[in-house]
Formats: structure tokens, sequence, C-alpha cells
């Protein structure tokens, strides 16, 4: 597909929602940083710079994780759905939803900065937030369905138009990503609406723990694959074109979309396997479903490589292996393939993982320990953030027209930042299996030879954790200077929407993926299945209800 004129405002709109996150981040990868020293033991108190510890680690998840991906989400769906429909967005409702998601991040933000919402990116009670980080979090969460709202009459007026064909697949993509992202949002809403907003604001003393945990992972597991989906959307239609070659299959590509809106959902138990709410029967049911969502990765992880080689061969490799030399490692014009391969590499870690913390029983000796920011580094800092600071600034040089400042050292951030990953995920590894918590000021206490609670044997993990935080930390500041230079610098042509497109080497038809209606109904069914009953044990549990807590008093709040 060639490259496209799209409208100036849409053009702002994309660069404004790449920019303000791209800031913040800036912000967030230092909180990343402040973490290495806390539990390296290099600070010994609870704050530093007039951050709290549990405030820093509150911005680094919610910025990195929630605010970031958010606003890529919804700026890579304006550009999907522009250059593959070529047909105008909705511009009013994209206005509205940039300002309503900005306006939503601001209001959660001033809490966060001013210490008054210190409760994590996953904000369980009895951690109680200012009642604007709530008001914030449904602002932004509403601005990206109001993008995604906005794009499904451009869609069907696009189909209307081409009657028959099937959908391209990064448009099919996309809708997965949001259908997702709606699911996924429905439950966290009731939990915001209804339980958070009146205990924040005093109307209700306490509040249904148990009860706002299930709702908020009903909303976790599927955010997990609202943030990957994007970065698969890129892997299917973007690498193979990369390598210079085509999609193994179109077939595997849209099997992965269907089976994630099917299953991305009825699985959030995993996350609660030591819940006592929860009887054994429903946990072992949403085990038996997360090892069914990890086959569309795995289907991924086959298809790719065979693109990959099938590109590496049309460029003249060969041998078994041999044709590894001909991908563009280092190739400064195809750069976007080193940030998509390095986030394939770190997730074949990611993945592996991830099986094991579905393993009802393994999990029990890595839940709440350093294993899991391992895990979910080699996951939503693998793929999914390389995928998407890649994407960010492949959309800023094509809508700028701007070319990449300083290739030579961009095409290296990836690898850089890979290896990062790399060595500190082993030592947090290394340091969950023997107990090391996460979430947990090391330097306060474990890591504090002043302190009876002094645990030395975890110096090696802390050592692999602290080296390969400090590596990903430069990686990152080499990245914002690519980003911000290239921002800065002369355009050299007319700025235009151009995307690599991938074509498919096999392009299977089969009429069980070509519609997305049957898969949002098989995604209901098994939502019931798999969360009827669990709601009705919690329904039946009495537990006496919570009142407010602050992350520094282990005394409950009065007012
Ligand atoms: Fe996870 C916890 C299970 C995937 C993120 N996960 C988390 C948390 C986060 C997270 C943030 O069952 C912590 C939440 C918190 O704060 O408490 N996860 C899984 C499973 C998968 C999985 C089974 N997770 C992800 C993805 C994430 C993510 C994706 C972010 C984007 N996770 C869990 C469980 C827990 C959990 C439990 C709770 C544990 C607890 O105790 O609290 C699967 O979807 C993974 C499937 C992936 C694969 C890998 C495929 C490999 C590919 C690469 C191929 C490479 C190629 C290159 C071709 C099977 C596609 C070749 C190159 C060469 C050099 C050879």
């Amino acid at each position: 597909m060639n490259r496209q004129a799209i409208e100036p405002s849409l053009k702002k709109i994309i660069l404004f929602d790449i920019l303000l996150p791209m800031v913040l981040l800036i912000l967030g990868i230092a909180m990343g940083f402040l973490q290495i020293l806390y539990r390296a033991g290099v600070i010994h108190s609870r704050s530093f710079l007039g951050i709290e510890y549990y405030q820093g680690l509150t911005l680094h998840g919610a910025i990195n994780a929630v605010v970031f991906t958010t606003f890529f989400a919804v700026a890579f769906g304006h550009a999907i759905i522009r250059y593959y429909t070529q047909k105008p967005l909705l511009l009013g409702w994209a206005w509205i939803s940039l300002i309503a998601m900005t306006v939503g991040t601001v209001m959660a933000a001033i809490p966060m900065l001013t210490g008054k919402a210190s409760v994590l990116y996953t904000f369980y009670p009895p951690l109680k937030a200012h009642p604007a980080f709530y008001f914030g979090l449904v602002l932004l969460v509403v601005g990206s369905w109001i993008a995604f709202f906005s794009w499904i009459p451009v869609y069907r007026a696009w189909k209307r138009e081409h009657p028959g064909e099937k959908t391209p697949l990064a448009l099919l993509g996309i809708f997965t990503t949001f259908i997702v992202w709606f699911i996924a949002t429905i439950p966290v809403a009731v939990e915001i609406i209804f339980l958070l907003i009146p205990w924040s604001l005093g109307w209700t003393p306490t509040v249904n723990v148990p009860l706002a945990r299930m709702l908020f992972w009903f909303f976790g597991h599927p955010l997990v694959y609202f943030w990957l989906l994007p970065a698969y959307v890129m892997y299917y239609t973007m690498l193979p074109k990369l390598t210079g070659g085509k999609l193994y299959s179109d077939f595997a590509g849209r099997f992965t979309f269907m089976w994630l809106i099917a299953f991305s959902a009825p699985i959030g138990i995993h996350h609660q396997y030591t819940e006592p709410a929860i009887s054994t029967t429903w946990k072992a049911v949403h085990a038996f479903f997360t090892l069914l969502v990890a086959i569309p990765s795995l289907v991924t992880a086959f298809t790719l490589a065979a693109s990959m080689e099938h590109g590496a061969r049309e460029k003249g490799g060969s041998g078994l292996f041999g044709w590894w030399k001909k991908l563009p490692w280092v190739d400064t014009d195809r750069w976007m393939f080193s940030y998509l391969f390095a986030g394939l590499f770190l997730f074949i870690f990611g993945g592996i993982t991830g099986i094991v913390n579905a393993s009802y029983n393994l999990d029990n000796v890595v839940h709440n320990t350093a294993w899991l920011p391992a895990h979910f580094h080699q996951t939503v800092a693998g793929p999914v953030f390389l995928a998407y600071i890649g994407g960010s600034l492949l959309l800023l040089t094509t809508l700028t027209g701007r070319e990449v400042a300083m290739k030579k050292l961009n095409v290296w951030i990836p690898y850089l930042w890979t290896f990062g990953v790399m060595v500190f995920s082993t030592g947090l590894f290394v340091g969950g299996v023997a107990g090391e918590p996460r979430r947990t000021n090391l330097g306060l206490s474990y890591m504090n030879p002043g302190s009876p609670l002094y645990q030395p044997q975890w110096k090696f993990s802390r050592l692999f954790g602290s080296i390969g935080g400090t590596i990903m930390f430069i990686a990152m500041l080499l990245f914002f200077v690519v980003f911000f230079a290239t921002a800065l610098r002369k355009k050299t042509r007319e700025g235009a929407l151009e995307l690599p497109v991938s074509e498919p080497y096999h392009d299977e038809h089969v009429p069980a993926l070509l519609s997305m209606r049957p898969w949002i109904v098989i995604a209901i069914v098994l939502l019931v299945i798999a969360y009827t009953a669990p709601f009705l044990e919690l329904a039946k549990a009495r537990y006496e209800g919570a009142p407010p807590y602050a992350p520094d008093n282990p005394i409950a709040q009065t007012k």
C-alpha cells in the first residue's frame, strides 16, 4: 500500500496521543530506576527526593502500563483504521476522545504526584486513593471507548464498499484489541463506580475487598492482552515485510485474534489462586482456560519464525540455520525489525514463565515474589513496550516527514534494552524462588544491614536486578534522545501515513474466522461459565468490609 496524505487534524490527534505519554514516560522510567535504588539497598528510607516508595511505584506502573499503553493503542488504532480503510475518520469524536483521555490523565496524575493516590496500578482496596484518581481513570477509559466506537461506522462503510472481501488483518487485529478492552473495562467500571468512588468519597464506610479484587482481575487479565494485541498487529502485518518476505499464514493471524477475543477474559482468577473466598474448583477451571489462552501465542511463535525464514531466504539466505544471517539485524532503513525481534526474543521467556504462573500449584511458590515483576518485564516491558516505543517512533517519522535521528544508535537500543531486561529478570527470578517479595521497600528492611530483617542471601539477585535495571534505564535515556531529536529535527518531506504491509504467503479461506460475532458470543458464554459461580461464592461468603488504609500506616484512616 502507498503513502497516504491524511487530514491535518487527524495528524495532530495522533501526534498528541503519542507525544503526551512519551513525555510522561520520562517520569515513569525515572521512577523505575528509583525502584532499583530502593531494592538494591542503596536508599534506606521511606522516601527519596520527596517521593515516597509506594508513590514512585504507583507512578511507574500507572504511567508505563496504563497511560502510555492506552494512548498508544488509540493512536495506533486511528492510524490503522485510516490507513487500511482509506476513509476519513469521525474527527469530532476523535478530538472528544483525546480531550477525555487527557483530562482523565491529568486528574489521576495530580493525586499521584501529591502523594494522595499511592495505591499502585492495581489500586486494590483497602488502600484508598483520592476520588480524583478514580474519576480520572474513568475518563481515560471512556475516552478510549469513544475512539473505538467512532471507528465502527467507518469500518461498516468500508465493508459495504468491499462486499465479500476479507477484512484486512491489521483492521481485524485493532478491532480485536478494542473488543477485548471493552469487555475488560466493564467489570473495572463496576468496581470503580459502585465500590471505590462511593467509599473514597466517604459515602460508604467500608469496602468489600474480595469482590473488588475479583472485579479488578476480571479486568486485569484481558488488560494484558489489550496490551499485547497492538504488538501482535505489528508482528503479523509489519515484521514479515521488514524481513523481505511474506506472512507465512493469514489463517494463523486470524485464528490468533479470534481466539484471544474468546479466551482473554475468563481467566482472571489465575491472579487469585491464593484468594480464600474462591473455591479450588473455579481456580482449576480458570487455570485450564489460561493454558488455552497460551495457544495463539505458540501459534504466533511458529508462524513468525516461518515468516522470518521466508523473508531471509528471499534475500538469499540458505542452509538449516544459515538464513538467520540474512535478517536485517542492524539495518538502519528497516530499524523497526530490531524493535520487533528483540521483543519476540524476550517473549520466549515471558511466555514460559507465564505458563509456570498458570500452573496452579507452581504459582504458590512464586506468587507475590520478585518472580512476578521478572515475568511481566519480559512480557509487557518486552514485546509490548518495544513494539510501542518503536511504533511511536514510526508514526512520528511518517506523520511529520522526518528521518529518524542517530540511525545507528537507534537500531541498537532494543538490543541493549533486551540485554538489560534479561539480566534484570534473571536476578528477580532467582530472588523470587528464594522468597524475595515484590512491591516491598527492601532498602528499609531486607536489604538494610542495620535491620533485624536483613537477608544477605538475596544479594546475588539484587546485584543482577540492579545491573540489569541500570542497563534498561540507560537504553531508555538513549531512546528518549533519539525520539526527541527526531521530533525536533527538520523535516525532509511532507508528512503522510505509510506503514509496512505484509502480503500473505498462504492465504487460507476459513469461513469460521471471517466474522468476529460468533467469537464475541463464545467470549460471553465462557465468561458466564467462568464467573457465575465465583461471584455466587463471594455473595455467600461473610467477610467484614474494610475501612480505608494508606500504605505508610497500619492503622485504618478515620476520615
Ligand atoms: Fe502474565 C501475571 C500467566 C502472558 C503480564 N502477567 C502477570 C502480571 C502481568 C502480566 C503484568 O497464570 C502481574 C500482574 C500483577 O501485578 O499482579 N501470562 C500468563 C500466561 C501468559 C501470560 C499463561 N502476561 C502475559 C502477557 C503479559 C502479561 C502477554 C503482558 C503483555 N501472568 C500469568 C499468571 C499471572 C501473571 C498466572 C499471575 C501470577 C500470580 O501469582 O500473581 C501466556 O499468554 C503466555 C503465552 C506466551 C507464549 C510465548 C510465545 C513466544 C513467542 C516468541 C517467539 C519468538 C520468536 C523469535 C519467533 C507461549 C511468540 C525466535 C528467536 C530466537 C532467538 C529463537
